[in-house]
This record gives C-alpha cells, sequence and structure tokens, in this order.
C-alpha cells in the first residue's frame, strides 16, 4: 500500500507517507514483532562511558543489531545478553525497504525502539554508524503519536518538528542522511494500537528503523 507520499517533507531527501499501513498490516507487523521480542527480550541501553540508562528500550532484527553500552555504539550480530544471533527480520520489513528506497541491497539491520514509559524521549542525534550512507534510514512509527523533531547538520541549528502516527513511514537520506535529529516527547494514550500485543501491553510507541550498515558488494 502506498498512501500519500510528501516528499522532502522534512528537508531534501526525505520522504512521508502517511498511513502507508492500515490497520491489518500494522497488527501483522505487531505479531512478527511480539514473536522478535521472545527470542531477543527488550533490553535497556546506556550511555557510553556514563553507563546512564535511556528512557527507552529496544532491539533488533537482522544480521545486524545496534547496540549501546559503556563501551560506545556499534553494531553486532548477537543480542547483548542472550549472546544469541538477532532474529530475521520479518519479510513485510523487506518489501517496504524495496517500495520506498529502491536501494540495490536489503537493509542489515531492522532496530526496535520502544517508548513505553509517558516520559521517554530520545534527544538529539546522527546516525552515523553504517557506512553505507547513501542508503537512506526507513523509520516505521507504531501506537502512540511520537513529536519527531528534525534539525540540520549541526547540533545547534534550526529544527522543525512533526508528529508520527501509527502506520506512518518516514525516509530520511539524501541531503539530509547526517542530521541530527530526535523525538521530543510521545503523546501518551494517543492509540489503543499496542493493547493487543503482549510485549507492548502497557502502550506507549514503539520506532522501527530500517538500515544497511555495509556498502552493498559488501553481500
Ligand atoms: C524514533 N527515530 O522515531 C527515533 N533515526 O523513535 C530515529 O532516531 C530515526 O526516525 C534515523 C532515521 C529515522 C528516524
Ligand atoms: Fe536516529
Amino acid at each position: 500500500m502506498r498512501a500519500n507520499k510528501v516528499t522532502d517533507a522534512l528537508g531534501p531527501g526525505t520522504f512521508y507517507y502517511a498511513d502507508y499501513w492500515d490497520d491489518m498490516a500494522q497488527n501483522g507487523i505487531l505479531a512478527a514483532l511480539g514473536e522478535i521480542i521472545a527470542a531477543a527480550p527488550l533490553f535497556v541501553p546506556r550511555m557510553p562511558r556514563t553507563g546512564q540508562p535511556w528512557s527507552i528500550t529496544m532491539t533488533n532484527a537482522g544480521k545486524l543489531g545496534w547496540v549501546s553500552d559503556r563501551d560506545g555504539y556499534r553494531y553486532q550480530p548477537h543480542h547483548p545478553e542472550t549472546g544469541e544471533n538477532w532474529p530475521e527480520m520479518p519479510a513485510a520489513l523487506l518489501d517496504l525497504w524495496d517500495d520506498v528506497t529502491g536501494y540495490p541491497a536489503p537493509p542489515e539491520c531492522c532496530l526496535i525502539n520502544y517508548y513505553a514509559a509517558p516520559k521517554a524521549k530520545m534527544g538529539l542525534h546522527q546516525d552515523r554508524d553504517e557506512q553505507a550512507l547513501d542508503a537512506p534510514v526507513v523509520s516505521v512509527s507504531l501506537g502512540d503519536t511520537g513529536v519527531f523533531r528534525m534539525g540540520g547538520a549541526h547540533r545547534r541549528g534550526k529544527t522543525r518538528s512533526m508528529r508520527l502516527h501509527s502506520g506512518d513511514v518516514f525516509v530520511f537520506g539524501g541531503a539530509s542522511r547526517m542530521n541530527f535529529h530526535g523525538i521530543d516527547r510521545v503523546l501518551h494514550g494517543s492509540s489503543q494500537r499496542l493493547a493487543a500485543t503482549a510485549p507492548f501491553a502497557e502502550g506507549g510507541r514503539v520506532n522501527l528503523t530500517l538500515r544497511r550498515v555495509n556498502p552493498p558488494d559488501a553481500g
């Protein structure tokens, strides 16, 4: 399904699709996420050096997962607590990637961020741990509405914000790929979508980001 594509929604190289996924498709993804989390439990990321916990929990699917702990940010093929390889990326996410990016290689990582606590947020940051910087990052929002903030290449630059709703897809690439961005807050209780999926029964917001980490010729 391809609804209402907005080009350059938050700068050159960004695309926004309101309601990319309908109710049935969202529920299908959530069921797949329930299985992923049963195998690869949500964990609390920590800040490099200080070890301070983030306000969200996370896990991953795909060949590589993104983790953050005292040793820093990195991609690795296994879960930091179980030591097991990450579960496979759901087929629907591979199809999404092909549909909205046209990139010549599939995503290697699906990072799953869960904003359960009403105060959970994500500070302004750049996504810069990938070598394939020519590939966009594709973001899917599920559950409560998130207030997404987009800045520029410098942390202190001008910013704009936009609300991301359940089922929305946002593509973040091109000249905007290295822009600072974050989630100011989640409009807690704005959606009932997550209630039926066990690991998300307390509600809140789930964000998926699909990433290509290595250049296409790396396989
Ligand atoms: C979130 N998203 O929406 C956080 N990063 O919860 C991100 O940090 C993000 O949405 C890169 C590209 C798209 C994103
Ligand atoms: Fe990000």
